[in-house]
């Protein structure tokens, strides 16, 4: 019997050969759907393609995990050392990182947990090297930098790419906007908002009969692919990541070739070794991240704007704010007092479940801070 990944390559090969057209574009939606559905398998450790052997990952500190991905010596571990000062072994020679070695940044008053990585190969989603394991790890972090060696051809680039796409990581993209709800009968309903270029209804139903799904209904918003509906099925093997490419050893390269590295979306060209262009990288990872500060203020005092309380921008309710400084201050909670942008009246009573802001308003001088991240919260009133 062959294995996941010789039926995979058989199922590729055969896509190639089939050329897009209406005769065929029911075939097609049944052959990505059937690939999307054994990648999947290859992914699940318990399966007999799975990953297997001990995996990579380390205990979760701080309120946000940056993971390093790229080829062997690119200068990660180099890089690792420069941001937090945590040593992590660096040398010219290929697979000097063996597991995961943790360090920790403090930015803006967050602590951000950076996870150097081992380097992994081309074909590391099949199963080359410890490949699997390492992406595996850097799927579960909040923010990912593709550490590429600038001496190095720039396909690289596009090789890491597909090794995180291939196993269910989408980069710098959001979920497509499809709504999908499976029901007990009524058979396929699609609606569209926008013209398709990419799918029509054959292909929608050829890729939901693969999943044997008879009966739902697909709402589309967007000028979506057969890609983008498989990723709305499988969305609970898909993980949205934020990118940054951390173009490394610039020290190498001319003026005139930085120029047009500074061309490529979300790069950040820097040298690790000499330090060079680290406080831009720092930033956009901040950026990147869209972490919220939230400063907290004693009743009749200044705010504290030493230690803010950081949240992610996917949990920071009055709720979330609460339960970081202590889980008793819920059980007590009324109303929380909170200035800022995210409220009309300054200051504002809210509840548990008002979302907090991290952004600048300028008219605000009560509390003498041009810039206005904060917002400001006496939990007990
Ligand atoms: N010129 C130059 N060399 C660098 C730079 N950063 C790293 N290096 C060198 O590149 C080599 C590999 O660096 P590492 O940090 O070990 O690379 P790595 O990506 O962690 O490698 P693996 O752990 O094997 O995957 C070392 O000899 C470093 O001194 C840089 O900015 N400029
Ligand atoms: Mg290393």
């Amino acid at each position: 019997m062959s294995t996941t990944v010789e039926k995979i390559k058989q199922i590729e090969e055969e896509m190639a050969k089939t050329q897009k057209n209406k005769a065929t574009s029911f075939h097609l939606g049944q052959l990505k759907a059937k690939l999307a559905k054994l990648k999947r398998e290859l992914l699940t450790p318990t399966s007999s393609g799975g990953g297997g052997g001990v995996g990579f990952d380390v205990a979760r500190t701080g309120v946000a995990s940056v993971g390093f991905i790229g080829f062997p010596s690119v200068g990660k571990s180099t890089l690792m050392s420069r941001l937090t000062g945590q040593h992590s072994e660096a040398a010219a020679y290929e697979f000097t990182t063996l597991t995961t070695v943790p360090g920790q940044v403090v930015y803006n008053g967050a602590k951000i947990q950076i996870l150097d990585l081992p380097g992994i190969i081309e074909g590391a989603k099949d199963g080359k090297g410890r490949g699997r394991q390492v992406i595996a790890v850097a799927k579960t972090c909040h923010l990912i930098f593709i550490v590429l060696d600038v001496n190095k051809p720039l396909t690289d680039k596009r090789v890491i790419e597909s090794e995180l796409e291939g196993f269910g990581i989408r980069i710098n993209k959001s979920p497509p906007n499809i709504t999908f709800r499976k029901k007990d009968k009524g058979g396929i309903n699609i609606t569209s908002t926008q013209q398709l270029n990419h799918i029509d209804n054959d292909e929608i139903k050829a890729v939901l009969g693969e999943y044997r799904i008879a009966n739902a209904d697909v709402a589309i918003r967007c000028d979506a692919t057969i890609d983008d509906l498989i990723d709305i099925i499988e969305a609970k093997s898909r993980s949205y990541i934020p990118v940054i490419y951390a173009l490394n050893k610039i020290d190498q390269i001319s003026i005139e070739e930085l120029d047009l590295l500074y061309r490529i979306p979300n790069a950040v060209p820097i040298s690790s070794e000499h330090g060079w262009n680290i406080d831009e990288l720092l930033e956009v990872m901040w950026d990147k991240l869209n972490l919220r500060r939230i400063y907290t203020k004693p009743k009749g005092k200044m705010p504290d704007y030493d230690q803010p309380v950081v949240l992610r921008s996917t949990a920071c309710t009055v709720e979330d704010f609460c339960g970081q400084i202590h889980k008793s201050i819920l059980e007590q909670f009324k109303q929380a007092i909170v200035y800022g942008k995210s409220v009309k009246h300054q200051p504002q009573r809210v509840g548990l479940s008002h979302e907090l802001g991290d952004e600048d308003i300028s008219e605000y001088s009560r509390l003498q801070c041009r810039r206005y991240r904060p917002v400001l919260i006496s939990p007990c009133v």
